[in-house]
């Protein structure tokens, strides 16, 4: 049987700077949902990249004295390597100067202009370079500083030149009929509110082409335009399966199951993405998803604040998968979060290095002991031990139910609330007890922790990738034995099995001193 697509992706970011932790942290979100229905057994496409028209990025090149192109490739470059360093497992990685990428947005263009939704205007309005935005007068406002703002609080330009428009007004009842039919395609529903609102209260067309400057896809068959930045960049998400050719092996994947996106661009992906799509008749995606924003102490993140960090720098210095941990457990997915040392070493050190880490070492390290190293035999199971292997079990119905609605934290509370649980489970059987008194019981206890812990480290796999492969390891778990259907008594460990050496997985974080930094 066919295996269920399963497509997903994140924004694309703008490469007019280094990666910031923001779009690290989308990044490495998406990626545990990308992991978690490939371990589930889906056929998964996992699509990232970098948006590299538009005004912002002529002007930062501007800036830098160099010439954009030249500055794409560099930031490129360094947006490919933040993925590596966080281990994310996209399957392709877009730049919108490709020459497909050009294909695709001509297309996607054309079959607009086909339906007759695109015709030739002038345009003067507000725009924001910092949000590449159009924005109605209505929701700009002049501040104390005389500069007029936008929504997202950036400043705006007057522009006034000749300019095609898409016909976006003619769409506002189709989109609000999707919205009510299918409740899902906005998350979460705050961002689905705030978007119905907003198309409720009217829809104006769209400017869709600027003629001041060339560094964009050209116009097909009127080439002094160039797209506005957004249809080209939302037009990503085709290009990626291959689009235009619909027989393109990969063009299976379509539509998308979740754009993953912050909340700053929903508008974007919720009305303009849709409302092309229909246009150029092309499926819908079933689901776009806000998630929050990201500050550091509370403080919103910015250049000129100085607080940017780096997350190259904080991968280093954490451990991958303690930042990868950190940034999904302790942030709901949806809402904004903080971030600050303190927080960091704290989840580091309470729930991987004491809860998980110990639990597994210590159990490990008795069996290595008592044990013979081998798994150790077990007799009838007590309820105790009938209670943690089921709450494990039902660990996976929950995080396949949360990560199916991108509740990322949610799985993750669900798989830690295992782990303390099997630490109090631990602590009361004393093993270390049961040694003189009942060496059976010691065995059926160690056993049942170390097959708590092989569930465990199944589950954790999509969040935490190599030290859960780690753990599986030292289980002896083989590679093809790893996925969420083995979360299961059907799947359990053999007694009798040659374990490994038990080694520890999760380092406690200690503060460097002027002798060990
Ligand atoms: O918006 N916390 O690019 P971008 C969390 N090119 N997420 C953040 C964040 C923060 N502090 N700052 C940014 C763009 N993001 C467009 C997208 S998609 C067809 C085109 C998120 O580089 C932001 O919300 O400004 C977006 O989803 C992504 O990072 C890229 O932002």
């Amino acid at each position: 049987m066919a295996r269920e697509k399963f497509y997903i992706t994140t924004a694309i970011s703008y490469p007019n700077g280094k990666p910031h932790i923001g779009h690290a942290y989308e990044l490495l979100a998406t990626d545990a949902l990308a992991r978690f229905q490939r371990l589930d057994g889906k056929d998964v496409f996992f699509l990232t990249g970098t948006d590299e028209h538009g005004i912002k990025m002529l002007q930062t090149a501007r800036k830098e004295g160099i010439p954009v192109r030249e500055l794409a490739d560099r930031n490129a470059a360094e947006f490919k390597r933040m993925a590596s360093a966080l281990n994310a497992s996209n399957d392709d990685f877009i730049r919108t100067t490709e020459e497909r990428h050009y294909r695709a947005s001509q297309a996607i263009w054309k079959a607009m202009a086909a339906n007759g939704d695109i015709y030739k205007g002038g345009y003067a309005g507000w725009y924001s370079v910092r949000d590449e935005a159009y924005y109605g007068e209505e929701e700009t406002e002049v501040r104390a500083d005389d500069i007029r703002y936008g929504p997202q609080g950036t400043p705006v330009e007057w522009v006034e030149e000749e300019s095609y428009f898409f016909r976006l007004s003619a769409y506002q009842d189709r989109l609000l009929a999707l919205y009510e039919s299918q409740p899902g395609f906005i998350g979460p529903s705050e961002r689905r509110n705030e978007v119905m609102s907003f198309v409720r209260s009217g829809l104006k067309d769209l400017s869709i082409s600027r003629t001041t400057f060339d560094w964009g896809v050209p116009v097909p068959g009127d080439e002094k335009h160039v797209m506005y930045v957004w249809v080209d960049a939302l037009t990503n998400y085709l290009t990626g399966l291959g689009y235009p050719d619909e027989n393109a092996e990969k063009w299976r994947f379509w539509p998308a199951d979740a754009h993953i996106i912050g909340k700053d661009i929903v508008r974007f992906h919720a009305i303009y993405w849709p409302a092309f799509l229909m246009s150029a008749g092309i499926e819908l995606p079933k689901r776009v998803f806000g998630h929050g924003f990201l500050f550091n102490r509370g403080e919103k993140m910015s250049k000129s604040l100085g607080n940017v960090i780096d997350p190259f720098t904080m991968v280093e210095h954490y451990g991958l998968d303690q930042v990868r941990y950190f940034f999904l457990r302790e942030v709901p997915f949806g809402q904004d979060g903080s971030y600050s040392h303190e927080a960091i070493v704290n989840r580091t050190n309470a729930d991987l290095a004491n809860d998980l880490g110990n639990l597994a070492q210590r159990s490990l390290s008795m069996i290595a002991k008592n044990c013979g190293g081998v798994v150790p035999a077990h007799g009838e199971p007590i309820e105790a031990d009938k209670a943690i292997l089921d709450q494990a079990a039902a660990a996976l119905v929950t995080a396949r139910q949360a990560m199916a609605e991108q509740g990322i934290h949610l799985a993750l509370a669900a798989i830690f609330g295992v782990v303390a649980e099997a630490n109090r489970y631990f602590a009361a059987q004393e093993p270390w007890a049961l040694k003189k008194t009942d060496p059976a019981r010691m065995e059926t206890v160690l056993w049942t922790t170390a097959e708590v812990i092989r569930r465990v480290a199944i589950l954790c796999q999509p969040f935490m990738p190599d030290s859960a492969a780690k753990l599986l390891d030292l289980l002896a778990v083989d590679a093809g034995s790893r996925d969420l259907a083995q979360v299961d008594g059907a799947h359990s460990l053999v007694s009798g099995a040659a374990l490994p050496l038990p080694q520890p997985v999760f380092p406690r974080y200690v503060e460097p001193t002027p002798d060990n930094s």
